[in-house]
């Protein structure tokens, strides 16, 4: 196995690699021997993965114009169809396994995050970033069995501690956003009624827009859109 000393090499192939696509090295864990690593296709323990995500509507530019070129409007879950085809032809180039967060069986994308990040939890259930606030995501990981040296970046402030109003909670048209998390029937059933449709489906959850956190790496009115119908169904 070859040590961290070479992982910035590496690294830097990677995001050199992702760089056309929008798509951030977000973190990298390793693991020791006796903790959970997710399997890489040749059945053995991954050593680190390598976190991969948008910072903002990073990705919005490339997603669409895929979207565009190839027709491919019809094709179900198109983000994640995308997603597939920036990061394995990488995955292979680096010898790496790669997993998606809309691949069962679920890796614990978020236990990563935190990890590699040190994020915790906003009240709506996404990891809520010091700089990026709520807009942000992860579209997928490379598995390696080398060690690269983690990003560990200690405790980093979590933001809700230092938010007195905490406006994602009492904004939810449809008290869906809880102290003890969200709740995802009221959410669904209330993006239903024209009050949602007006509201949340047209221009994004308005608890998450509340947010003061982040606010320039918002997303765009047309990836509020987007998510909100993938959130909806
Ligand atoms: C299932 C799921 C949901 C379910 C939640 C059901 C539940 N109670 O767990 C539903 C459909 C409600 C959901 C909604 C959303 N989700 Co979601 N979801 C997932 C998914 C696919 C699996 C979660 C899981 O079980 N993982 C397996 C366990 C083992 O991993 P884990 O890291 O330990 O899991 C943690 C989460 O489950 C978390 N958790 C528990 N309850 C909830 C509830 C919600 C709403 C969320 C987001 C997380 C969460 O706590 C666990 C312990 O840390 C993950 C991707 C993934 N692979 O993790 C995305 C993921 C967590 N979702 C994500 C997002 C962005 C959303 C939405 C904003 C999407 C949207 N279209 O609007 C909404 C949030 C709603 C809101 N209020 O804005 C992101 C979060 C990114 C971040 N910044 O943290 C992820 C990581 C996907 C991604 N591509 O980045 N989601
Ligand atoms: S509004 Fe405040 S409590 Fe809610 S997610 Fe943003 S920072 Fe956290
Ligand atoms: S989408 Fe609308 S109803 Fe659902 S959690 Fe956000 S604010 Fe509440």
């Amino acid at each position: 196995m070859t040590g961290p000393a070479a992982s910035s090499d590496v690294l830097s192939e990677l995001r050199a690699a992702f760089v056309p696509h929008g798509v951030f090295l977000r973190g990298v864990i390793s693991f020791a021997a006796d903790q959970t690593a997710p399997v890489l296709k040749d059945g053995r323990a991954a050593g680190s993965v390598v976190l991969l995500g948008n910072i903002g509507g990073s990705i919005w530019p490339a997603f669409e114009r895929w979207r565009g070129a190839i027709a491919v409007r019809d094709v179900q879950n198109p983000l994640d169809t995308w997603s597939k085809t920036v990061i394995e032809p990488v995955a292979r180039a680096f010898g790496a396994t790669a997993y998606f967060p809309s691949d069962p069986p679920w890796q614990p994308f978020q236990q990563w995050a935190r990890r590699a990040e040190g994020l915790e939890a906003s009240p709506l259930g996404i990891l809520i970033h010091p700089e990026y606030g709520l807009w942000h995501g992860y579209r997928g990981a490379l598995g390696f069995e080398r060690v690269l040296a983690p990003t560990l970046l200690g405790n980093r402030e979590h933001p809700c501690n230092h938010c007195p109003d905490k406006p994602c909670l009492s904004s939810c048209p449809a008290r869906a956003i809880l102290p003890s998390g969200f709740q995802i029937a009221p959410c669904r059933t209330h993006l239903r009624t024209p009050g949602g449709k007006a509201g949340c489906m047209a221009a994004g959850c308005i608890a998450r827009n509340a947010c003061p956190v982040g606010v320039d790496y918002r997303y765009s009115p047309e990836q509020l859109h987007f998510h909100m119908d993938a959130l909806s169904l």
